[in-house]
């Protein structure tokens, strides 16, 4: 019988894997036709079989999805983390790493950090309000925390539970003082970050990615999700698909983008206009929408 791993880490050539509903790690290498199918990538879960004392990869399962840089597949969830204070929430950021979680299948969680700031500074208690009120209604899950004062981080390790998940925020908002937090106490057979494993680095190898083995069958990786390459390469006419407040608005123009110069007014954005929608988002959905169709019309002309 098969055995069933997840790759978490790959070594030119030798596979580190975690078999599945257990702490047990090996390493395996791969068949030949496997690699030839196309590359193994961390996260891909594998039929493995031992053959002698080696173990092999036999073939890769389907993935769920696959994001291209860093090299990572089978995402089920993106924490995106935002700070309060400073730096201030880029809410431009955060619609396009949504669109994205959406794009690919995987299930957003906005991860609101630094709430220890709230107390004294106004604008920070109203960018988390603001949050709260406009994600939380299109039923975005958000945990609130403090990496400083250890608040609301066992609420975020909760959702991490059966989950492949991965971190994602612009530089400061604090993911490396939370993913810190999280990886520590950890039982030392769950680290992996010293397995003894010799490496023979080629100078052309790009830096690797980990998964780290939380707990059975929970992962978190070691980098951030998203590269500005994804985060652009959406396709401008999808966008809208993204936005689930746009779903139940009743736009009867055929093929409408909602994005109209004229006094026209779309099913949208007489919700834009009645207040049904929040204003800042269609705002930056148009905004989205105009740089990704710029960056298309380039592309092809
Ligand atoms: N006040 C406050 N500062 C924090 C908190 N979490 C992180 N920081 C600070 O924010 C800065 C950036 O944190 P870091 O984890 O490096 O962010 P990263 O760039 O997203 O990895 C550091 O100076 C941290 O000490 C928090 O919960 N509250
Ligand atoms: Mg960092
Ligand atoms: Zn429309």
């Amino acid at each position: 019988m098969d055995i069933i791993g997840k790759v978490i880490r790959i070594d030119l050539d030798v596979y580190v894997i975690n078999i599945e509903n257990t702490n047990k790690i090996i390493t395996a290498k791969a068949r030949g036709n496997v690699k030839k199918q196309g590359s193994i990538v961390v996260g891909d879960r594998v039929n493995i079989k031992k053959v002698n004392k080696d173990y092999m990869i036999e073939s890769v399962i389907d993935r769920k999805n696959i994001l291209i840089r860093p090299p990572v597949s089978n995402i089920d969830q993106m924490i995106i983390v935002v700070s309060v204070g400073e730096p201030a929430p880029d809410f431009i950021l955060l619609d396009k790493q949504l669109s994205l979680c959406f794009a690919k299948g995987i299930t957003p969680i906005i991860c609101i950090n630094k709430i220890d700031l709230v107390k004294e500074d106004k604008k920070a208690k109203e960018d988390l309000e603001y949050i709260k009120k406009i994600y939380g209604n299109l039923g975005i899950e958000i945990v609130f925390v403090s990496a400083k004062e250890c608040l609301g981080l066992d609420d975020l390790k909760s959702l991490l539970i059966n989950k492949t998940s991965a971190f994602s925020g612009n530089s400061g908002v604090g993911k490396s003082s939370i993913t810190k937090e999280i990886l520590q106490n950890l039982p030392d057979r769950l680290e992996i970050g010293n397995i003894g494993i010799k490496t023979k680095r080629g100078k052309h190898t790009t830096k690797s990615v980990n998964l780290y083995s939380i707990s059975e069958n929970s992962y978190i990786l070691d980098t951030p999700g998203f590269s500005s390459y994804e985060l652009y390469d959406i396709d401008h006419k999808k966008l809208k698909e993204y936005y689930p407040e746009f779903t139940n608005s009743n736009c009867t123009f055929a093929d409408c983008v909602h994005v109209i110069e004229s006094d026209k007014v779309c099913g949208v954005k007489r919700n834009v206009l009645n207040g049904n929608i929040d204003k800042g988002r269609y705002e930056r959905y148009v905004y989205i929408y105009e740089k990704l169709k710029e960056k298309y019309d380039k592309r092809y002309k």
